[in-house]
């Protein structure tokens, strides 16, 4: 394996699809970041690149509302997917986004593993537990997130921590978890481990994916 500390930092937008059609080409490896919305989604990207203006986020929830694809170089994506569950979004656009996403997920041959973001004070609703419960069954690599974990303090932290482990066991055989804080910049480095040994498990969509070094 090379040496690949700092792909993300060379994080790139791509393009902004509306639809999934107007994605670019479905090769080589795709991670999709998925949660609800106002989860933190677009934070988590642009704290694990480094760049606090790669992914637009803001305190109106339901602002992501285009899959942004963010590309690594070498035939490596992360897509920020538009946030579920928000109930002031307009019935058609939701309507439109559970079409794309569902089209997405069941499409896609590129997307290889999804992380899962959640506020750590609102963990496993429904959308989150379909999404678990869906990439386990289509042999995804899954990893959750409890985000906005500098809203806890650290016994109260790991106590959710603990439970939704034990939770997310009964729905998925092998997703992975970690604390997270997009504010704080707290737990890139495990999340960053996490999405490098998924891109670079070469069982995946069985591909040569090594990556190469940042020059
Ligand atoms: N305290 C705290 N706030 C956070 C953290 N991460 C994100 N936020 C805040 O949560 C709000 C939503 O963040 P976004 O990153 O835009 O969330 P999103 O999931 O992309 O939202 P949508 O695109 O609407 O689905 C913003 O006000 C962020 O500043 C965190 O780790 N801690
Ligand atoms: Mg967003």
């Amino acid at each position: 394996m090379k040496n690949q500390k700092n792909i993300f930092g060379r994080t790139k937008f791509l393009t902004s699809a509306y639809k999934v059609s107007q994605l670019p080409d479905d090769t080589g490896l795709e991670i999709a970041i998925a949660g609800r919305s106002n989860a933190g989604k677009s934070t988590t990207l642009n704290t694990l690149v480094g760049n606090k203006k790669l992914a637009k986020v803001s305190k109106t929830p339901g602002r992501t509302q285009l899959l942004n694809c963010f590309d690594l170089g070498d035939n490596l994506r992360l897509v920020d997917l538009p946030g579920y569950g928000y109930a002031k979004v307009p019935k058609k656009i939701k309507a439109h986004w559970q079409h794309e996403i569902n089209i997405y997920l069941q499409q896609r041959k590129s997307l290889i593993g999804v992380v899962i973001v959640m506020d750590i004070r609102h963990p496993l609703k429904e959308f989150d537990r379909q999404f678990l419960h869906w990439a386990d069954q289509s042999g995804l690599y899954s990893h959750v997130l409890l985000n906005k974990s500098d809203k806890f303090k650290s016994g109260k932290r790991k106590a959710a921590f603990l439970e939704v482990k034990k939770e997310m066991a009964n729905i998925s055989r092998t997703a992975t978890i970690q604390t997270f804080s997009g504010l704080k910049k707290e737990g890139i480095e495990e999340l960053s481990k996490t999405l490098l040994s998924w891109y670079n498990d070469p069982s995946v969509a069985g591909l040569d994916n090594d990556i190469d070094e940042e020059e």
